[in-house]
């Protein structure tokens, strides 16, 4: 097996010993930082939702295969972030009310970092106000991560909440996450959608330009 494939099979297993020791040997072996992240890790996570899907997986062990990835993210994390060194603008970022998957919104942070933009995390579970907030306080552009269809609506929520407060032309927002699609995001006047998290980094971009 090479060492991919073991990366990728000790995250199906949530064995995060596994993963660190994988993730160090493939960088060791000169595997690139974003190959390791789209061919071991993201693939892992996609096989873990068609396990949980068709009932091969339950939630536990869905928990400790994203711990598992976590653990592979946190030391490709100064390899995927290469040094910016200017701030590119300032970005809040973070997942919407009542959702508590960050793994995603881990990876948007993490490429908006290493693009140079400076990037407050909200983290998870995020209330509209919080938003509202992070606009108040002069950030350009609201980030928001959904991955439940039960909670993408949350964010037209906090649309709201951002033209209640008067602060929504004072922003861009983009959104993004599993169950969220470009006509989504133009149902609920957020200006962009991206499918992941470089396309997020090239959307920030021209949205700020
Ligand atoms: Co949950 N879960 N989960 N889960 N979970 C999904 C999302 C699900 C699709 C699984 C399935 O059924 N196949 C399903 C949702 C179904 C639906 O809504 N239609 C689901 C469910 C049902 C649930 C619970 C309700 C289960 C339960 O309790 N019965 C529960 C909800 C808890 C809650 O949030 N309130 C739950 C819980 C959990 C865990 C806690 C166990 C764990 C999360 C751990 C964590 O995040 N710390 C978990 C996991 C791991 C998953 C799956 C397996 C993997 C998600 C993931 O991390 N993917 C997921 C199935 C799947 O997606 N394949 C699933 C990897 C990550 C890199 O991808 O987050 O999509 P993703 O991010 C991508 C893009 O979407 C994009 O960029 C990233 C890649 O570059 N992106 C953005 C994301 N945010 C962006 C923001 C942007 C731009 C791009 O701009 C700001």
């Amino acid at each position: 097996m090479n060492t991919i494939n073991t990366i990728y099979q000790n995250v199906l297993d949530g064995d995060a010993q596994g993963v660190e020791a994988g993730v160090n040997q493939a960088l060791q072996e000169g595997i690139a930082a974003d190959d390791i992240l789209q061919q071991g890790l993201i693939l892992a996570m996609d096989e873990v939702g068609k396990r949980f899907e068709t009932g091969d997986m339950y939630v536990p062990e869905m928990l400790v295969a994203a711990r598992a990835m976590q653990c592979g993210l946190r030391i490709l994390k100064p390899h995927l972030v290469a040094g910016g060194v200017k701030s590119n603008g300032r970005v809040a970022v973070g997942t919407i009310k009542g959702d508590l998957h960050d793994i995603g919104k881990n990876l948007v942070v993490m490429m908006f970092e290493g693009a140079g933009f400076e990037v407050k995390d909200l983290g998870v579970d995020v209330d509209p106000s919080a938003f509202v907030k992070a606009a108040q306080e002069g950030t350009q552009v609201i980030g928001m991560s959904a991955l439940l269809t039960t909670t993408m609506n949350n964010m037209a929520t906090t649309m709201e909440a951002l033209k209640a407060a008067g602060v929504r032309n004072q922003v861009k927002v983009i959104i993004g996450g599993a169950p969220v699609t470009t006509d989504f995001a133009k149902k609920i006047g957020a200006d962009a959608f991206a499918p992941d998290a470089a396309g997020a980094v090239r959307t920030i971009r021209e949205l700020l330009a």
